[in-house]
């Protein structure tokens, strides 16, 4: 990506990475457009972005004649962000989620069991996390709405089924699938310098069933015949080995801050449900989500907190800390 792009760029380009209609996804390139630095080094990305306004407009016209609502599967984004697993058959995701959240989806040796993407909150210490399990992805087939959710997703989890000989193979038609679409697994998250249509989502690599006595001489194979730079955890997720680490993962990888608010006139704050902002974000981005009038009537606020003076007044502006208490005020 060309240097010196935008805090704004940078927000819009994330919200067009997660975008699901054509709608959406138009008036974030707009605004990408918009705050693209204008000279000879983003010569190439102004004309991809122009290129790709005039395609989501078609595609918004399109949808809006068909009178379709979107043309995605619709999971409201809940928590401190969303991570969609993902993987061949009986590879153990469903198992995970059962691990480390109060859902109870259906487990069992045979695929097909998970049919279609399904929601479960994972919590972490005091703050919860959107985990999305997705039936499987084999040679030929994958969940049409798997694409769109691992495309938004914060982080993706690559499930490997270490419990058969299968497993390595499962992985890599896993994916060889994603590479033929415009969304693939990857070390970051970014879009293609190239074509910004090409998406590429942060990814862990999540080997399951180490209790398998196998186990451990297939995951040597699959680091011989699948190389990947991803992150790795292996797992048991029927026998909690890894559960651990991977949550605690999971939690750091989507580099967020927690913020208690607190209202003016109250002695304490609410330590019972924690807003969370991404690293760097700033008290405007905290009124944002309390609701829209605050971020636009916003005065000031009162921080307390590691990195300020208890009780600091501060602008919009303000980066928080992790586990910072603010009062705003309109
Ligand atoms: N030995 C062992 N079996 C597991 C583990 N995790 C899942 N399984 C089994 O593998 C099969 C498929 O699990 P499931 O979670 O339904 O896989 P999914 O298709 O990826 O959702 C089930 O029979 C599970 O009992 C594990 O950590 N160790
Ligand atoms: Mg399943």
């Amino acid at each position: 990506m060309p240097a010196n792009l935008t805090q704004q760029y940078l927000k819009a380009e994330e919200r067009y990475r997660q975008a699901t209609t054509p709608e959406e996804e138009l008036v974030c390139l707009q605004e990408m457009l918009r705050e693209l630095p204008k000279h000879k080094g983003t010569d190439k990305l102004q004309a991809e972005l122009k290129a790709k306004i005039s395609k989501a407009k078609e595609d918004a016209q399109k949808s809006q004649k068909a009178g379709k609502k979107g043309h995605s599967f619709k999971v409201p984004r809940q928590g401190a962000g969303r991570v969609v697993l993902v993987g061949g058959p009986n590879s153990g995701k469903s198992a995970f989620v059962a691990a480390v959240t109060n859902a109870r989806p259906e487990v069992a040796p045979y695929p097909f069991t998970t049919r279609e993407p399904a929601p479960a909150m994972m919590p972490w210490e005091d703050v919860m996390v959107q985990l999305i399990d997705t039936p499987p992805i084999t040679a030929d087939f994958c969940d049409p709405n798997a694409i769109g959710l691992i495309r938004g997703a914060d982080l993706a989890l690559l499930f490997v089924d270490l419990g058969a000989d299968e497993g390595v193979d499962q992985c890599q038609d896993v994916l060889a699938y994603l590479n033929q679409t415009k969304t693939r697994l990857a070390k970051d998250s970014y879009l293609d310098e190239e074509d910004i249509g090409l998406s590429f989502t942060k990814t862990f690599l999540t080997p399951n069933k180490m209790d398998v006595p196998e186990a451990n001489d297939r995951l040597t194979l699959l680091h011989e015949f699948v190389p990947l730079d991803f992150p790795e955890y292996p797992i048991s997720a029927e026998h909690g080995t890894g559960i651990e680490e991977l949550r605690n993962a999971i939690y750091r990888s989507l580099d967020v801050v927690r913020v208690y608010t607190k209202a003016p006139n109250h002695k304490d704050p609410d330590y019972e449900r924690p807003f969370t902002v991404r690293r760097g974000g700033t008290v405007l981005d905290i009124a944002e989500q309390v609701h829209k009038d605050f971020a636009k009537n916003l005065k000031n606020a009162r921080v307390w907190g590691v990195s300020v003076h208890d009780g600091t007044y501060v602008k919009g502006d303000h980066v928080l800390a992790d586990k910072d208490v603010v009062e705003l005020h309109i």
